[in-house]
């Protein structure tokens, strides 16, 4: 039996002590823990650089209750720089990289961090934030620090900061309750809220999740296409690989079905973590045959957003695996409701992963029945502490021990829990939030945009995506070359992955008599029509 007591108890604690010496301590020193592409890092040598990235840091004037933020690609910097932070008692927060400067600059200045950490390919993109920084005080890039213009802060390379360091082990006396490291989690409306998540959560979602669902061993080697910014990827393949002392293959690009079979075939993995819009599309490459060029692969993993049972059940015939669906969130850690090898329902989330419990209930805070619909409520020790500087929010999501997913599910007869979508507008297109409202905020900037509302419409794998109706200004029709330029500018002012792929041309939108967009009335009315 897990004794999960004894990783909630209070006590001195420091999560880099038992995830990274604690693997030294067990004979593993010379054991891989990260592979991206030709490099390697075993786990003595990130015992090695997280000493020195701390003390490096802690030179520069930067120690235990500072914060680092991290805008860094999946390569073998991001494990030394996150595990350095936490060593030092620094708070590393990751943020994701497929953003905007002006997110950026949100995320940076709401979290007051002293330290950004970033990789020489992003430098750009958050340069022109910097002169409006003002809790800023050092840059360190993972590259060549003259790639970017940080002017009155200084910048250091990663490779000086490491330099600077020694090599002693040190851990700075944290405590297991105390704040380790932040994720920045997205809302309907407002800005982002910085999750803070204590040193204890990340061994509770491994000694659960990983342990007991997956039954991750030594042997096992990782490989998650969601990045480590996510709180799916950071578990997927940094701390669980980690907790049981196993190896992950980390890859700096972007996750293809090109890249993504690559991989498949020169690593080797065991276990491959995806998200329901990759699975899809690897499923329409000629390369999804047995074990998908993996002879060890024996589990697959979605998360991020339902995964269509057609997804499921069609890579089952074709790669002989089944794959385990199960929700997590940014405030959760990791993943509290999920599928098992031995428990597979498709089209469900599973059931609770042992260490969590479920509620589901309604407005009135009362428990439903089987097949009544309510929001979907969980406990377990790997909520966050809150959000930052965001008490009102912080109060109504973490209610006690009880955290509010946002979340509508359902039970069944036999205790399966299924997704019914969300209790706000929000919807995730390729695992990743998108907020109807920055949609519409982005097309109503366009200049022949008077009005947007924006839902998830299905595409034909059943996944969603944004869908748009608009209101035209006067003087401007619709025709091929205003779509492409509506979508272009939504790709540039919001994200990449959060444009319109369907834009409809209304002549009045459905409101509220204080003039409300009811985007409930356009997806009823979209679900009636079908695909
Ligand atoms: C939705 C799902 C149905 C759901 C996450 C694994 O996705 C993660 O965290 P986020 O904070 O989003 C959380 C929300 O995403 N969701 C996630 N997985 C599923 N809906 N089926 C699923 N399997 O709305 C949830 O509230 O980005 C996933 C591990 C850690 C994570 N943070």
């Amino acid at each position: 039996m897990v004794n999960l007591a004894a990783i909630t108890e209070r006590r001195p604690y420091n999560a880099a002590s038992e995830f990274v010496d604690g693997n030294v301590k067990a004979g593993r020193g010379n054991k891989v823990a990260f592979k991206e592409g030709t490099r390697t890092l075993t786990y003595g040598e990130l015992q090695k650089e997280s000493c020195r990235f701390a003390s490096g840091l802690k030179a520069l004037g930067f120690g235990h209750e500072s914060r680092m933020v991290m805008l860094a690609l999946d390569t073998i910097e991001f494990p030394v720089a996150f595990w350095g932070a936490i060593r030092g008692g620094v708070a590393p927060i990751p943020l994701n990289t497929l953003l905007a400067t002006d997110q950026y600059a949100y995320m940076i200045d709401d979290s007051r961090a002293a330290v950004l950490f970033v990789s020489e390919a992003l430098a750009k993109t958050v340069e022109p934030a910097l002169p409006k920084m003002s809790w800023l005080k050092a840059m360190i890039v993972a590259g060549d620090k003259n790639a970017i213009a940080t002017g009155k802060i200084p910048a250091y390379s990663f490779d000086e900061v490491v330099a600077k360091g020694k090599a002693d082990l040190f851990a700075a006396p944290t405590l297991s309750d105390e704040v380790a490291f932040w994720l920045y989690s997205s809302g309907s409306t407002g800005a982002p809220k910085g999750t803070k998540h204590i040193h204890s959560s990340l061994m509770y979602t491994a000694k659960t999740y990983a342990e007991q669902v997956l039954g991750m061993r030594e042997d096992d080697v990782i490989y998650s296409a969601a990045k480590l910014f996510f709180a799916y990827g950071l578990g997927n393949a940094m701390t669980f690989p980690m907790a049981v002392g196993a190896s992950a293959v980390l890859l700096s690009g972007r996750p293809t079905p090109d890249s993504v079979f690559e991989i498949i075939k020169s690593e080797q993995p065991s276990i491959f973590f995806g998200v329901p819009t990759l699975y899809a599309a690897l499923l329409a490459d000629k390369r999804a045959t047995k074990g998908a060029g993996s002879a060890k692969l024996r589990l697959c993993v979605s998360a991020g957003e339902a995964l269509p049972p057609h997804v499921g059940e069609n890579w089952k015939k074709q790669v002989g695996l089944d794959i385990l669906d199960g929700i997590g969130s940014t405030e959760m850690l990791h993943i509290f409701l999920s599928n098992s090898p031995k428990e597979l329902r498709y089209g469900t989330s599973g059931k609770p992963v042992p260490g969590y419990d479920a509620k589901i209930v309604a407005e009135d805070g009362k428990e439903c029945g089987v097949d009544e619909i309510g929001e979907l409520i969980i406990r377990g020790a790997s909520s966050a502490e809150g959000y930052w500087n965001q008490r009102e929010k912080t109060r109504r999501t973490f209610a006690g021990e009880w955290t509010y997913t946002g979340d509508k599910y359902v039970r069944d007869a036999d205790g399966f829990l299924r997704c019914c979508g969300r209790t706000d507008d929000m919807f995730k297109v390729s695992g990743i939030w998108v907020s109807p409202f920055e949609v519409e905020a982005a097309l109503v900037s366009h200049e022949a945009v008077l009005e947007a509302a924006v839902i998830g419409h299905e595409d034909s794998d059943g996944l969603l995506k944004p869908k748009a109706y608009i209101v035209l200004k006067q003087g401007f029709t619709s025709n091929d070359q205003l779509f492409e330029s509506l979508k272009a500018h939504v790709k540039d002012k919001a994200g990449a992955w959060k444009y319109p792929r369907w834009i409809d041309v209304r002549d009045d939108l459905p409101k509220t008599a204080t003039g409300k967009i009811q985007r409930f009335k356009l997806r009823e009315e979209d679900a009636g029509k079908g695909v």
